[in-house]
């Protein structure tokens, strides 16, 4: 590579790799800003070598974690114009031109599909509502926030929330201190308490990192379960995510990548070394089936999850063509 890659480009990286970025939605966000820096600090003078350098940064990007399919969907948004720019001209002050204009279009329309999804879900939850939720969702908790400053500002009742720690990494206190910093009233509770408290949740909200072309939603480990125990109880269960949680991938029988993370997450290295024959697991997410969940909540509208491919092929099949590459 004849350009070292910008530091900031390698920041990004390891930060989506270590967590300190991270969540499907602001982990796309950020690939994004990551090609845009690319482009902006690239020092040579040829195309052809700008658009191998943009192509490498993209590899290092998509590397950094497997399942948020946000991430790839990201990337294909923002390539496409550009390789269609490269076909047309071989001026670079264009063709950067071209990838900051699709960045700065991605990011603007990501924000406001989440302003969206929280409209549109605050018109699900009523007054005095008791959420469930898992992890941290910067959806889901987008649709939880918005319900309760209109029922507040309506003089009505406002939520509450009980939402689960989230082992190993504990997403959960992220959840629970914003959640409070909006004045809602929360309940922490660790993972395995969810079948005990569901009865007392009336809806469970979640986001998704991937929702496969069968309506499946892939989630934070341990979602399945607060999904099944909902089920039990009768409580519904709805997703929040963007439409580029869509994995068209899946729509050509692809599964969905679970990530798996280090051991040391789970356990510290001493009760490893100390315990050879303990094998830790520690998947990072987990699959929901769709007679789990009651509602997508999108921002193109609402729709059960049976008709994820029907999503799937309106708004991202075309990111299964190939790209036509003009260099
Ligand atoms: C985060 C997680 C979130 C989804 C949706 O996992 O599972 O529920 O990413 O988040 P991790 P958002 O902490 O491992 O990244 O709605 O903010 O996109």
């Amino acid at each position: 590579m004849a350009q070292e890659v910008d530091k900031r480009i390698l920041d990004i990286a390891e930060s989506i790799k270590e967590m300190k970025i991270r969540g499907a939605g602001t982990i796309a966000r950020a690939a994004a800003e990551a090609l845009k820096i690319a482009a902006e600090t690239f020092k040579g003078k040829d195309y052809r070598e700008f658009m191998n350098y943009f192509d490498y940064v993209a590899d290092l990007i998509l590397k950094t974690r497997p399942t948020a399919v946000s991430l790839p969907n990201a990337i294909r948004m923002i390539k496409r114009p550009v390789y269609k720019k490269v076909c047309e001209t071989t001026d670079l002050e264009e063709i950067k031109g071209t990838v900051v204009s699709a960045v700065n279009k991605f990011i603007e329309e990501s924000k406001k599909a989440i302003n969206t999804i929280a409209e549109i879900g605050s018109r699900r939850i009523k007054p005095g509502n008791i959420i469930l939720t898992h992890c941290h969702s910067r959806t889901a908790l987008s649709v939880i926030t918005t319900a309760h400053k209109k029922f507040i500002k309506e003089n009505k009742e406002g939520l509450r929330v009980i939402a689960t720690e989230t082992r190993p990494r504990f997403q959960g206190l992220i959840t629970a201190k914003s959640l409070a910093d909006e004045g809602i009233p929360v309940t922490l509770i660790v993972d395995s308490a969810v079948r005990s408290f569901i009865e007392e949740a009336d809806l469970v909200i979640v986001g998704a990192d991937a929702i496969a072309a069968n309506g499946a939603i892939v989630n934070k480990i341990g979602t399945s379960l607060v999904a099944l125990a909902a089920n039990e109880a009768r409580v519904r269960v709805y997703v929040a995510a963007e439409t580029i949680k869509f994995s068209p991938e899946t729509l050509v029988g692809a599964l969905v990548e679970i990530e798996e993370r280090p051991a040391t997450e789970v356990v510290d290295e001493k009760f490893l070394k100390k315990n050879p024959l303990i094998k830790v697991r520690n998947p990072a997410f987990d699959v929901t089936p769709p007679e789990y969940i009651d509602l997508i909540i999108t921002e193109k509208g609402v729709f059960s999850p049976q008709v994820a491919a029907i999503i799937l092929k309106d708004e991202l099949g075309w990111s299964l063509q190939e790209y036509t590459k003009c260099y």
